[in-house]
Protein backbone atom coordinates (compact mmCIF):
# COMPACT_ATOMS: atom_id res chain seq x y z
CA UNK A 1 0.00 0.00 0.00
CA UNK A 2 2.93 2.24 1.02
CA UNK A 3 5.12 1.76 -2.55
CA UNK A 4 1.36 2.29 -4.42
CA UNK A 5 0.77 5.98 -2.37
CA UNK A 6 4.75 6.44 -2.87
CA UNK A 7 4.15 5.85 -6.91
CA UNK A 8 0.72 7.98 -7.23
CA UNK A 9 2.79 10.85 -5.30
CA UNK A 10 6.00 10.53 -8.60
CA UNK A 11 3.54 10.55 -10.88
CA UNK A 12 1.56 13.77 -9.58
CA UNK A 13 5.03 15.27 -9.12
CA UNK A 14 5.64 14.42 -12.66
CA UNK A 15 2.53 15.55 -14.19
CA UNK A 16 2.50 18.89 -12.31
CA UNK A 17 5.79 19.83 -13.77
CA UNK A 18 5.16 18.92 -16.91
CA UNK A 19 1.83 21.18 -16.79
CA UNK A 20 3.77 24.03 -15.64
CA UNK A 21 6.26 23.56 -18.01
CA UNK A 22 4.23 23.30 -20.85
CA UNK A 23 2.31 26.38 -19.55
CA UNK A 24 5.55 28.47 -19.07
CA UNK A 25 6.38 27.77 -22.76
CA UNK A 26 2.96 28.34 -24.11
CA UNK A 27 3.39 31.96 -22.65
CA UNK A 28 6.79 32.29 -23.68
CA UNK A 29 5.66 31.66 -27.48
CA UNK A 30 2.52 34.48 -27.17
CA UNK A 31 4.51 36.61 -26.10
CA UNK A 32 5.63 39.41 -29.27
CA UNK A 33 9.24 39.16 -29.91
CA UNK A 34 10.69 42.44 -29.12
CA UNK A 35 11.13 44.92 -32.03
CA UNK A 36 13.95 44.82 -33.70
CA UNK A 37 15.47 48.28 -33.96
CA UNK A 38 16.31 49.56 -37.67
CA UNK A 39 19.79 50.19 -37.79
CA UNK A 40 20.51 54.04 -37.77
CA UNK A 41 20.07 55.92 -41.35
CA UNK A 42 23.53 57.76 -41.74
CA UNK A 43 22.86 61.59 -41.45
CA UNK A 44 22.55 63.20 -44.69
CA UNK A 45 24.71 65.49 -46.31
CA UNK A 46 24.25 69.35 -45.74
CA UNK A 47 22.55 70.34 -48.65
CA UNK A 48 23.24 74.13 -50.57
CA UNK A 49 20.08 76.61 -50.34
CA UNK A 50 18.36 76.44 -53.83
CA UNK A 51 18.70 79.76 -55.19
CA UNK A 52 16.13 82.24 -54.38
CA UNK A 53 13.68 82.75 -56.88
CA UNK A 54 14.33 84.55 -59.84
CA UNK A 55 18.02 84.05 -59.43
CA UNK A 56 19.65 84.81 -62.29
CA UNK A 57 22.04 81.88 -63.73
CA UNK A 58 25.75 81.82 -63.74
CA UNK A 59 28.16 81.76 -67.17
CA UNK A 60 30.62 80.71 -65.91
CA UNK A 61 32.34 81.22 -69.39
CA UNK A 62 32.55 85.00 -68.88
CA UNK A 63 32.58 86.09 -64.92
CA UNK A 64 35.13 85.55 -62.69
CA UNK A 65 34.13 86.11 -59.57
CA UNK A 66 35.86 87.18 -56.78
CA UNK A 67 36.18 85.69 -53.52
CA UNK A 68 36.05 81.82 -55.14
CA UNK A 69 32.10 80.67 -54.34
CA UNK A 70 31.41 79.34 -51.05
CA UNK A 71 30.13 75.56 -51.14
CA UNK A 72 27.90 75.96 -48.21
CA UNK A 73 25.89 79.25 -46.91
CA UNK A 74 26.89 78.21 -43.40
CA UNK A 75 28.15 80.40 -41.51
CA UNK A 76 26.33 83.14 -43.31
CA UNK A 77 28.85 85.06 -45.99
CA UNK A 78 28.52 88.33 -47.85
CA UNK A 79 26.84 88.37 -50.54
CA UNK A 80 29.28 87.71 -53.71
CA UNK A 81 30.61 90.50 -55.73
CA UNK A 82 31.39 89.47 -59.46
CA UNK A 83 33.24 90.86 -61.62
CA UNK A 84 31.33 90.89 -65.62
CA UNK A 85 33.02 90.94 -68.20
CA UNK A 86 32.94 94.66 -70.58
CA UNK A 87 30.70 95.31 -72.98
CA UNK A 88 32.49 95.22 -75.85
CA UNK A 89 32.55 92.57 -78.25
CA UNK A 90 29.50 91.01 -76.70
CA UNK A 91 27.78 90.55 -80.16
CA UNK A 92 30.56 88.17 -81.55
CA UNK A 93 30.94 86.22 -78.60
CA UNK A 94 27.25 85.77 -78.83
CA UNK A 95 26.72 85.39 -82.44
CA UNK A 96 26.27 81.53 -82.26
CA UNK A 97 22.98 82.24 -81.20
CA UNK A 98 21.78 84.28 -83.82
CA UNK A 99 22.97 82.16 -86.31
CA UNK A 100 21.10 79.31 -85.07
CA UNK A 101 17.81 80.63 -84.96
CA UNK A 102 17.89 82.95 -87.69
CA UNK A 103 18.88 80.01 -90.14
CA UNK A 104 15.49 80.58 -92.22
CA UNK A 105 16.30 84.12 -93.52
CA UNK A 106 19.82 84.26 -93.91
CA UNK A 107 20.72 80.81 -95.75
CA UNK A 108 16.95 80.59 -97.04
CA UNK A 109 17.60 84.15 -98.82
CA UNK A 110 20.86 82.99 -100.18
CA UNK A 111 19.95 79.54 -100.97
CA UNK A 112 17.13 81.50 -103.51
CA UNK A 113 18.78 84.08 -104.74
CA UNK A 114 21.92 81.31 -105.80
CA UNK A 115 19.71 79.46 -108.22
CA UNK A 116 20.30 79.64 -111.53
CA UNK A 117 16.59 80.54 -112.65
CA UNK A 118 15.55 83.83 -110.12
CA UNK A 119 11.67 83.76 -111.96
CA UNK A 120 8.40 85.10 -110.74
CA UNK A 121 8.01 82.30 -108.46
CA UNK A 122 11.76 82.39 -106.51
CA UNK A 123 11.19 86.41 -106.50
CA UNK A 124 8.02 85.43 -104.54
CA UNK A 125 9.67 83.01 -102.38
CA UNK A 126 12.34 86.07 -101.36
CA UNK A 127 9.52 88.00 -100.44
CA UNK A 128 7.79 86.02 -98.44
CA UNK A 129 10.89 85.28 -96.79
CA UNK A 130 11.39 88.40 -96.02
CA UNK A 131 7.75 89.28 -94.87
CA UNK A 132 8.30 85.96 -92.69
CA UNK A 133 10.71 87.45 -90.63
CA UNK A 134 9.07 89.96 -89.96
CA UNK A 135 11.49 92.60 -92.07
CA UNK A 136 7.70 94.53 -92.68
CA UNK A 137 6.49 95.05 -96.23
CA UNK A 138 7.84 98.06 -97.36
CA UNK A 139 11.57 97.50 -96.45
CA UNK A 140 11.05 94.25 -98.29
CA UNK A 141 9.96 95.73 -101.45
CA UNK A 142 12.49 98.05 -101.30
CA UNK A 143 14.86 95.04 -101.22
CA UNK A 144 13.56 92.87 -103.42
CA UNK A 145 13.53 95.76 -106.03
CA UNK A 146 16.73 96.78 -105.38
CA UNK A 147 18.23 92.92 -105.93
CA UNK A 148 16.53 92.20 -108.71
CA UNK A 149 18.10 94.95 -110.51
CA UNK A 150 21.28 94.04 -108.80
CA UNK A 151 20.74 90.76 -109.72
CA UNK A 152 20.01 91.56 -113.64
CA UNK A 153 23.25 93.47 -114.07
CA UNK A 154 25.64 90.90 -112.67
CA UNK A 155 23.96 88.25 -114.79
CA UNK A 156 25.24 85.17 -113.55
CA UNK A 157 26.25 85.04 -109.74
CA UNK A 158 29.18 83.57 -107.74
CA UNK A 159 28.44 82.36 -104.52
CA UNK A 160 30.24 85.64 -102.92
CA UNK A 161 28.48 88.00 -105.00
CA UNK A 162 25.63 86.96 -103.56
CA UNK A 163 26.46 86.99 -100.36
CA UNK A 164 27.76 90.21 -100.66
CA UNK A 165 24.46 91.57 -102.70
CA UNK A 166 22.40 90.70 -99.22
CA UNK A 167 24.64 91.88 -97.24
CA UNK A 168 24.63 95.28 -98.71
CA UNK A 169 20.88 95.25 -98.62
CA UNK A 170 20.24 94.11 -95.08
CA UNK A 171 22.66 96.48 -93.98
CA UNK A 172 21.07 99.31 -95.71
CA UNK A 173 17.95 98.89 -93.70
CA UNK A 174 19.43 97.94 -90.55
CA UNK A 175 20.97 101.34 -91.13
CA UNK A 176 24.57 100.65 -90.39
CA UNK A 177 25.20 104.58 -89.49
CA UNK A 178 22.27 104.88 -86.83
CA UNK A 179 23.60 106.26 -83.56
CA UNK A 180 23.94 103.35 -80.67
CA UNK A 181 25.47 105.00 -78.25
CA UNK A 182 23.99 104.28 -74.96
CA UNK A 183 23.70 107.69 -73.33
CA UNK A 184 25.44 107.14 -69.96
CA UNK A 185 27.62 109.41 -69.78
CA UNK A 186 27.27 111.62 -66.30
CA UNK A 187 26.53 115.15 -66.26
CA UNK A 188 29.65 116.48 -64.15
CA UNK A 189 28.51 115.47 -60.57
CA UNK A 190 25.07 114.06 -61.85
CA UNK A 191 24.63 110.78 -63.20
CA UNK A 192 23.01 109.54 -66.25
CA UNK A 193 19.42 108.44 -66.12
CA UNK A 194 17.95 105.76 -68.20
CA UNK A 195 14.41 104.78 -67.95
CA UNK A 196 13.75 101.12 -68.73
CA UNK A 197 9.83 100.78 -69.75
CA UNK A 198 7.86 98.06 -71.94
CA UNK A 199 4.96 95.61 -71.37
CA UNK A 200 4.85 92.94 -69.08
CA UNK A 201 6.96 89.80 -69.57
CA UNK A 202 8.78 91.46 -72.17
CA UNK A 203 12.33 91.23 -70.37
CA UNK A 204 12.65 94.44 -68.78
CA UNK A 205 14.34 94.25 -65.06
CA UNK A 206 16.34 91.21 -66.72
CA UNK A 207 17.70 93.77 -69.45
CA UNK A 208 17.96 96.55 -66.48
CA UNK A 209 20.23 94.23 -64.50
CA UNK A 210 22.16 92.60 -67.57
CA UNK A 211 22.94 96.19 -68.18
CA UNK A 212 23.88 97.15 -64.93
CA UNK A 213 26.08 93.71 -65.07
CA UNK A 214 27.43 95.35 -68.30
CA UNK A 215 27.95 98.50 -67.11
CA UNK A 216 29.89 97.66 -63.79
CA UNK A 217 31.92 95.49 -66.58
CA UNK A 218 33.36 98.49 -68.16
CA UNK A 219 33.67 100.13 -65.04
CA UNK A 220 31.15 102.15 -63.91
CA UNK A 221 29.25 102.64 -60.58
CA UNK A 222 25.49 102.02 -61.21
CA UNK A 223 22.77 102.70 -58.78
CA UNK A 224 19.36 100.46 -59.67
CA UNK A 225 15.61 102.21 -59.27
CA UNK A 226 13.06 99.83 -58.24
CA UNK A 227 9.89 102.04 -59.74
CA UNK A 228 7.74 98.52 -60.47
CA UNK A 229 5.96 98.42 -57.28
CA UNK A 230 3.22 96.51 -58.54
CA UNK A 231 4.34 93.06 -57.02
CA UNK A 232 7.22 93.08 -54.23
CA UNK A 233 8.72 90.07 -56.09
CA UNK A 234 9.75 92.95 -58.84
CA UNK A 235 11.73 94.65 -56.49
CA UNK A 236 13.14 91.21 -55.07
CA UNK A 237 14.39 90.00 -58.64
CA UNK A 238 16.03 93.44 -59.30
CA UNK A 239 17.54 93.40 -55.95
CA UNK A 240 19.03 90.12 -57.07
CA UNK A 241 20.34 91.49 -59.77
CA UNK A 242 21.96 94.51 -57.91
CA UNK A 243 23.51 92.23 -55.11
CA UNK A 244 25.29 90.36 -57.68
CA UNK A 245 27.21 93.27 -58.84
CA UNK A 246 27.52 95.45 -55.68
CA UNK A 247 24.96 97.95 -57.28
CA UNK A 248 23.14 99.27 -55.07
CA UNK A 249 19.16 98.58 -55.48
CA UNK A 250 16.69 101.83 -54.18
CA UNK A 251 13.05 100.33 -53.81
CA UNK A 252 10.04 101.35 -52.11
CA UNK A 253 6.99 99.81 -49.98
CA UNK A 254 4.63 97.15 -52.43
CA UNK A 255 1.72 99.32 -54.16
CA UNK A 256 4.01 102.37 -53.55
CA UNK A 257 4.15 105.21 -56.10
CA UNK A 258 6.97 104.35 -58.83
CA UNK A 259 7.65 108.12 -59.36
CA UNK A 260 8.69 108.52 -55.67
CA UNK A 261 11.08 105.40 -55.64
CA UNK A 262 12.45 106.21 -59.40
CA UNK A 263 13.27 110.17 -57.30
CA UNK A 264 14.82 108.07 -54.47
CA UNK A 265 17.03 106.20 -56.98
CA UNK A 266 18.13 109.47 -58.57
CA UNK A 267 18.79 111.37 -55.39
CA UNK A 268 20.91 108.58 -54.33
CA UNK A 269 22.46 108.44 -56.90
CA UNK A 270 23.50 112.03 -56.73
CA UNK A 271 24.54 111.12 -53.03
CA UNK A 272 26.87 108.55 -53.78
CA UNK A 273 28.03 110.07 -56.88
CA UNK A 274 26.73 107.27 -59.24
CA UNK A 275 27.91 107.24 -63.30
CA UNK A 276 24.44 105.90 -64.33
CA UNK A 277 20.79 105.55 -62.26
CA UNK A 278 18.78 103.11 -64.17
CA UNK A 279 14.76 102.63 -63.26
CA UNK A 280 13.11 99.37 -63.86
CA UNK A 281 9.44 100.08 -64.72
CA UNK A 282 6.48 97.75 -64.15
CA UNK A 283 4.54 96.38 -67.37
CA UNK A 284 1.48 96.19 -65.92
CA UNK A 285 -1.38 98.20 -63.79
CA UNK A 286 -4.55 98.00 -63.31
CA UNK A 287 -5.90 99.47 -66.47
CA UNK A 288 -3.63 100.45 -69.12
CA UNK A 289 -4.32 103.92 -69.46
CA UNK A 290 -3.17 103.90 -66.08
CA UNK A 291 0.04 102.44 -66.73
CA UNK A 292 0.63 105.11 -69.39
CA UNK A 293 0.27 107.80 -67.08
CA UNK A 294 2.41 106.53 -64.96
CA UNK A 295 5.00 106.22 -66.91
CA UNK A 296 4.53 109.76 -68.24
CA UNK A 297 5.10 110.80 -64.42
CA UNK A 298 7.85 108.66 -63.92
CA UNK A 299 9.35 110.34 -66.25
CA UNK A 300 8.38 114.36 -65.23
CA UNK A 301 9.52 113.80 -61.59
CA UNK A 302 12.58 112.50 -62.39
CA UNK A 303 13.18 115.64 -64.35
CA UNK A 304 12.88 117.46 -61.32
CA UNK A 305 16.25 116.50 -60.40
CA UNK A 306 18.17 114.92 -63.26
CA UNK A 307 17.62 114.42 -67.18
CA UNK A 308 16.90 111.24 -68.70
CA UNK A 309 19.12 110.53 -71.14
CA UNK A 310 18.11 107.18 -72.49
CA UNK A 311 14.98 106.04 -72.55
CA UNK A 312 14.76 102.22 -73.43
CA UNK A 313 11.86 100.07 -74.50
CA UNK A 314 11.86 96.96 -74.36
CA UNK A 315 10.25 94.51 -77.07
CA UNK A 316 10.45 90.66 -77.11
CA UNK A 317 11.39 89.77 -80.37
CA UNK A 318 8.94 86.81 -80.74
CA UNK A 319 6.12 89.19 -80.58
CA UNK A 320 5.90 90.15 -83.55
CA UNK A 321 3.30 92.52 -84.87
CA UNK A 322 1.98 92.68 -81.41
CA UNK A 323 4.83 93.70 -79.73
CA UNK A 324 5.43 96.73 -82.23
CA UNK A 325 1.71 97.80 -81.56
CA UNK A 326 2.62 98.25 -78.06
CA UNK A 327 5.80 99.81 -78.61
CA UNK A 328 3.62 102.65 -80.71
CA UNK A 329 1.22 103.55 -77.35
CA UNK A 330 4.58 103.48 -75.45
CA UNK A 331 6.38 106.24 -77.88
CA UNK A 332 3.18 108.11 -77.72
CA UNK A 333 3.55 109.17 -73.93
CA UNK A 334 7.45 108.62 -73.58
CA UNK A 335 10.40 110.17 -75.99
CA UNK A 336 11.83 106.66 -76.45
CA UNK A 337 15.52 107.33 -77.49
CA UNK A 338 16.60 103.15 -78.02
CA UNK A 339 15.10 99.62 -78.26
CA UNK A 340 16.33 96.69 -76.31
CA UNK A 341 15.27 93.95 -78.37
CA UNK A 342 15.35 90.81 -76.15
CA UNK A 343 14.89 87.17 -77.08
CA UNK A 344 16.17 86.96 -80.10
CA UNK A 345 17.75 83.55 -79.51
CA UNK A 346 14.51 82.00 -79.48
CA UNK A 347 12.83 83.32 -82.90
CA UNK A 348 13.53 83.38 -86.48
CA UNK A 349 11.66 86.98 -87.09
CA UNK A 350 15.37 89.01 -86.76
CA UNK A 351 13.99 91.19 -89.41
CA UNK A 352 12.04 92.51 -86.44
CA UNK A 353 14.84 94.99 -86.14
CA UNK A 354 14.01 96.52 -89.56
CA UNK A 355 10.69 97.06 -89.22
CA UNK A 356 10.83 98.11 -84.93
CA UNK A 357 13.02 100.72 -86.10
CA UNK A 358 11.42 101.99 -89.57
CA UNK A 359 7.83 102.21 -87.78
CA UNK A 360 9.44 104.07 -84.03
CA UNK A 361 12.33 105.67 -85.75
CA UNK A 362 14.75 104.84 -83.18
CA UNK A 363 17.60 102.63 -83.17
CA UNK A 364 17.79 99.07 -82.05
CA UNK A 365 20.48 99.76 -79.48
CA UNK A 366 20.79 96.83 -77.38
CA UNK A 367 19.83 92.74 -78.02
CA UNK A 368 19.10 90.06 -75.61
CA UNK A 369 20.50 86.83 -76.54
CA UNK A 370 19.41 84.58 -73.75
CA UNK A 371 18.70 83.86 -70.24
CA UNK A 372 22.25 84.05 -69.07
CA UNK A 373 23.54 87.12 -66.99
CA UNK A 374 25.68 88.44 -69.92
CA UNK A 375 23.31 87.52 -72.74
CA UNK A 376 22.89 91.03 -73.24
CA UNK A 377 24.64 92.93 -76.29
CA UNK A 378 25.03 96.23 -78.32
CA UNK A 379 24.01 96.08 -80.89
CA UNK A 380 25.96 95.35 -84.30
CA UNK A 381 24.38 95.41 -87.56
CA UNK A 382 27.81 94.05 -89.58
CA UNK A 383 27.75 91.65 -87.01
CA UNK A 384 24.07 91.15 -86.94
CA UNK A 385 24.04 90.78 -90.67
CA UNK A 386 27.28 88.39 -90.57
CA UNK A 387 25.71 85.85 -88.45
CA UNK A 388 22.78 85.65 -90.46
CA UNK A 389 24.63 85.00 -93.40
CA UNK A 390 27.52 82.90 -92.48
CA UNK A 391 30.72 83.39 -93.24
N1 LIG B 1 15.67 83.52 -74.11
C1 LIG B 1 15.65 84.76 -73.60
N2 LIG B 1 14.87 85.03 -72.53
C2 LIG B 1 14.87 86.27 -72.04
C3 LIG B 1 15.63 87.31 -72.63
N3 LIG B 1 15.41 88.45 -71.92
C4 LIG B 1 14.54 88.12 -70.94
N4 LIG B 1 14.19 86.82 -71.00
C5 LIG B 1 13.27 86.08 -70.13
O1 LIG B 1 11.98 86.67 -70.16
C6 LIG B 1 11.31 86.47 -68.94
C7 LIG B 1 10.67 87.74 -68.45
O2 LIG B 1 11.68 88.63 -68.07
P1 LIG B 1 11.46 89.84 -67.03
O3 LIG B 1 12.73 90.61 -67.03
O4 LIG B 1 10.95 89.37 -65.74
O5 LIG B 1 10.32 90.65 -67.77
P2 LIG B 1 9.63 92.01 -67.31
O6 LIG B 1 9.40 92.81 -68.53
O7 LIG B 1 10.41 92.66 -66.24
O8 LIG B 1 8.25 91.48 -66.74
P3 LIG B 1 7.23 92.27 -65.76
O9 LIG B 1 8.03 92.79 -64.61
O10 LIG B 1 6.25 91.22 -65.35
O11 LIG B 1 6.61 93.34 -66.54
C8 LIG B 1 12.34 85.88 -67.98
O12 LIG B 1 12.14 84.51 -67.90
C9 LIG B 1 13.66 86.18 -68.66
O13 LIG B 1 14.67 85.26 -68.35
C10 LIG B 1 16.43 86.99 -73.79
O14 LIG B 1 17.10 87.81 -74.38
N5 LIG B 1 16.39 85.70 -74.22
MG1 LIG C 1 9.94 93.29 -64.33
Amino acid sequence: MESYLGLILVIALVVVLTAGGMFLLFRQSRKAPPPVKPPEAPPLPPREQAPPRGAVKEDEATTTTVPPPARTIEPPVAPEIEVPPPSAGRMVRLRARLARSQTTLGKGLLELLSRDRLDDDVWDEIEETLIGADVGIAPTQVMVEELRTRVKVLGSRTPEEVRGLLKEQLLAQIGPDMDRTLHVVKHGERPAVALVVGVNGTGKTTTTGKLARSLVGDGKHVVLGAADTFRAAAADQLQTWGDRVGAEVVRGPEGGDPASVAFDAVAKGMEVKADVVIVDTAGRLHTKTGLMDELGKVKRVIEKKATVDEVLLVLDATTGQNGMRQAQVFAEVVNITGIALTKLDGTAKGGIVISVQRELGVPVKLVGLGEGPDDLAPFDPEVFVDALLGD
